[in-house]
């Protein structure tokens, strides 16, 4: 497999695709444009979740069992937060303070995001470019049930239950695509959406202005992985979110939401797909390395087919 690759991507299962692509292809042919919007301070400290887990994922330190943070992590930070009366609704690692605390130095002494970003890769040595999806400050915020939430206080601090009415992403009408971002996209021979959660992890990174025209103007075509697997979401609230916004738990749903952007849909074995776009078909079940192996061969071989 030659060529350039840029995959969009977000949250557990689509560093799982990443890692897929990253395996398959030759070093530094793959770009990674990964959603920011989880992003918030935390004990005053930067936290970027969905880059965080790419970066573990990719080096082999993540936490299987968790989905993120770090193998073999130590706690000892909260049990003394927790000693103390301090909030510990979001649990941070003893080994994962170092990358907020370095990113908390950078970031204050007025290095961007993607920079310091650039340099965890480099110094795990990982061969290629991650990029948030900016530099600016974007963050998604969810209208439920229980009111206006921060992400990552709906996702985590009240585990998804609160029933969402919408999605939006505060500061993204004036933030600009990180360096290289728009560039990746023109360049690729193939743009894959990894299978993130569309509405809370892809969009986003759609919302950048800028961004959604690169893809529709993009020579390469623009492939998805659902993250529908017999109508169901592998992990997160994909299929309870499509629900609560009035959706029809479907792929047709997925390939709509992504309306002229998609030009092909990857989805699960014999799942019900849509006539919307062009449809490839494989067990999308990523469990292992071989797996994602499989489901990001698909996606290349896709991607070869459409280009012709
Ligand atoms: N998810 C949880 O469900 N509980 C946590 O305590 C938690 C801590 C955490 C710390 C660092 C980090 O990078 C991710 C963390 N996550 C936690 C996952 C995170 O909320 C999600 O991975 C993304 O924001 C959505 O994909």
């Amino acid at each position: 497999m030659t060529g350039r690759y840029t995959v969009l991507t977000g949250g557990v299962g689509g560093a799982k695709l990443v890692d897929g692509l990253y395996r398959l292809l030759p070093a530094n042919s793959l770009t990674a444009i990964v959603n920011a919007g989880d992003d918030f301070r935390h004990f005053g400290l930067p936290i970027s979740p969905d880059i965080d887990t790419l970066l573990y994922t990719l080096s082999e330190k993540s936490n299987q069992a968790l989905g993120w943070g770090r193998e073999g992590e130590t706690w000892s930070f909260m049990e003394a937060v927790r000693s103390l009366g301090g909030k510990d609704w979001f649990n941070l690692g003893d080994g994962d303070l170092a990358l907020h605390i370095i990113r908390g130095v950078a970031l204050g002494a007025g290095e961007t995001l993607s920079a310091v970003t650039a340099r965890f890769a480099s110094a795990w040595q990982l061969a290629l470019a991650v990029l948030p999806m900016t530099d600016d400050a974007v963050a998604t915020w969810v209208e439920s049930d229980e009111g206006r939430l921060p992400f990552q206080r709906y996702f985590v601090e009240r585990q998804c239950q609160p029933k969402v009415k919408s999605v939006s992403f505060d500061g993204a009408a004036t933030a600009r695509p990180a360096p290289g971002v728009i560039e990746a996209i023109r360049s690729a021979d193939a743009v894959l959406i990894a299978p993130s959660n569309p509405w809370l992890s892809v969009d986003p990174i759609l919302s950048i202005p800028g961004i959604r025209d690169a893809l529709v103007g993009c020579v390469g075509p623009v492939i998805a992985v659902s993250p529908l697997v017999e109508g169901k979401a592998v992990k997160g609230p994909t299929a309870k979110l499509m629900g609560e916004l009035g959706l029809a738990i479907s792929n047709d749903a997925i390939a709509d939401h992504y309306g002229d952007i998609l030009n092909g849909l990857i989805v699960h074995n014999d799942d019900p797909a849509s006539d919307r776009v062009a449809v490839a078909r494989t067990d999308t079940m990523m469990r292992n390395p071989t797996d994602r192996e499989r489901v990001a061969r698909a996606a290349l071989e896709f991607a070869k087919k459409l280009r012709k």
